[in-house]
């Protein structure tokens, strides 16, 4: 049995309903993101590519036993997903190199189940090495996706063989193409050949992931570096801390409303600085099928997914699925490039730029940050930020305004964490002065960074 993730997303969201998060201890040093796990973040966006078999069966899922003949993108054009990837804002890009079908996207010297054995290219293509090289022509950082569940390989379910082929296949993919910012692992899991169950030797797979490419940082549900953040509606949790305690999520896939909230929240008072990752579709499927050309998510969706991920502490993975010929449609392309504008004019004016903020520390956890606007003017928005390179501390917030020079105060919104950035959308009110008051933090809070928009 196998049970599809989103459908275990679903099962256990109602779980997330009335979480309570802990109180953090308190603590001495903060955990700390490391370079990589920093420039990971100021992505900010960055575009899955699922595409394989499954885009030639019109399938989510496929069983391993397709034949590599389907494989036939006659018009492929790497340039052009990370064209448009870059159009949208995104800048880095994740490709499934292997989905659960088990069919390989370059030509690996472990399968036959390869592109080698598809008519693409006269079966001398390299769909990964294509890509990769599109990536950096394009100034855009690549990261690859292999999925542990493998329902083609025979080895698959007999542990310690199937954990050598892994590794031997994740070896060739990041020895052959350069730099690798991102190795993505998926917790989708099921059962081998005879009902088998594979044990994955994950603590063998990190460190050789670690030893081949040290600068790139390994997805999954357990991290070690970039966690998931429990769905795939493009949801990140509120609150939504990038630290967490690593024996919550033993390993990926592990199952359970426990891990899901986890996933979700992360934890102040949490060992390891491990940040959550949004993952979600354009279309309704993660790979392409004709039938969903209607259902591209118009951009308000886009926008509105893009403050529940970028806008909560998270970094958004938008799928945009490559269609049978092997480009990005033209309708995705379209709706990328609308993103980008929409949050372009949305952040084009900030009512702080050139104006002083004060920063006053009032308790061991409470600060106030302030800014006088010069003038009134209607503001909908606020986005913050806190100087994560040296941790995250705000637990809980309020930003308030007012039109008058002395006081009277009024609520324009109020947040729980806030980290490398928080977006709050409220009701367009009038304020001269507007300042955000730390109520709680799990350390001494540092300034932060604030902007202040119409919201229009
Ligand atoms: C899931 C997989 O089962 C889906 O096919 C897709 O790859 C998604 C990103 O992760 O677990």
């Amino acid at each position: 049995m196998t049970i599809s993730r989103r459908e275990f997303a679903r099962a256990a969201a109602g779980a997330l309903v009335g979480t309570v998060v802990p109180r953090a201890p308190d603590q001495g040093a903060r955990p700390r993101p490391s370079p990589s796990q920093l420039a990971w973040q100021e992505d900010e966006l960055a575009v899955f590519l699922h595409f394989g078999v499954n885009t030639f069966t019109d399938r989510e899922w496929g069983d391993g036993r397709e034949d590599p003949a389907v494989f036939d993108p006659t018009l492929l054009d790497a340039r052009q997903w990370a064209r448009a990837a870059k159009a949208g804002g995104a800048r880095a890009l994740i490709l499934t190199a292997k989905h659960h079908d088990g069919f390989c996207l370059w030509p690996s010297r472990l399968t036959a189940h390869s592109v080698a054995r598809s008519p693409w290219r006269g079966g001398a293509g390299d769909v990964v090495r294509e890509f990769t090289e599109a990536c950096k022509s394009e100034g855009l950082r690549s990261g690859l996706y292999l999925s542990p569940w493998d329902r083609n390989a025979p080895v698959y379910g007999d542990s310690p063989r199937y954990n050598d082929f892994y590794c031997d296949q994740l070896t060739e993919l990041l020895t052959r193409y350069g730099p690798i910012a991102e190795v993505w692992f998926d917790g989708a899991n099921g059962e081998g050949p005879n009902g088998r169950r594979q044990v994955y030797d994950w603590p063998r797979i990190f460190a050789l992931v670690r030893r081949l490419q040290p600068r790139a940082v390994m997805f999954s549900d357990a991290g070690p570096d970039v966690r998931w953040c429990g769905n795939e509606a493009g949801v990140a949790g509120d609150p939504n801390w990038s630290t967490v305690d690593p024996a919550a999520v033993p390993y990926p896939g592990a199952p359970g409303d426990a891990v899901i909230a986890a996933l979700q929240h992360g934890d102040p008072g949490g060992a390891v600085w491990r940040p959550a990752e949004t993952d979600t579709s354009i279309r309704p499927g993660w790979f392409y099928h004709p039938a969903e050309d209607e259902r591209v998510k118009p951009v308000d969706q886009l926008a509105g997914i893009w403050l529940t991920s970028v806008g909560r502490n998270s970094k958004l993975l938008l799928n945009v699925p490559p269609t049978r010929d092997g480009v990005l449609h033209a309708t995705d392309v379209a709706r990328l490039a609308e993103l980008r504008a929409r949050l372009t004019s949305v952040f084009a004016e900030d009512f702080t730029a050139g104006r002083p903020v004060t920063w006053r520390v009032t308790g061991g956890r409470r600060a106030v940050a302030e800014v006088d606007l010069g003038r009134t003017v209607r503001i909908g928005l606020a986005r913050l930020g806190e100087e994560i390179a040296r941790g995250q501390c705000v637990a809980r917030y309020a930003v308030q305004g007012t039109v008058e020079s002395a006081g009277d105060w009024r609520e324009l919104a109020r947040g729980t964490t806030v980290g490398y950035r928080k977006v709050d959308r409220f009701e367009p009110t009038p304020a001269r002065r507007v300042r955000v008051v730390v109520e709680d933090a799990v350390a001494p809070p540092r300034p932060l960074r604030i902007g202040l928009y119409s919201g229009a």
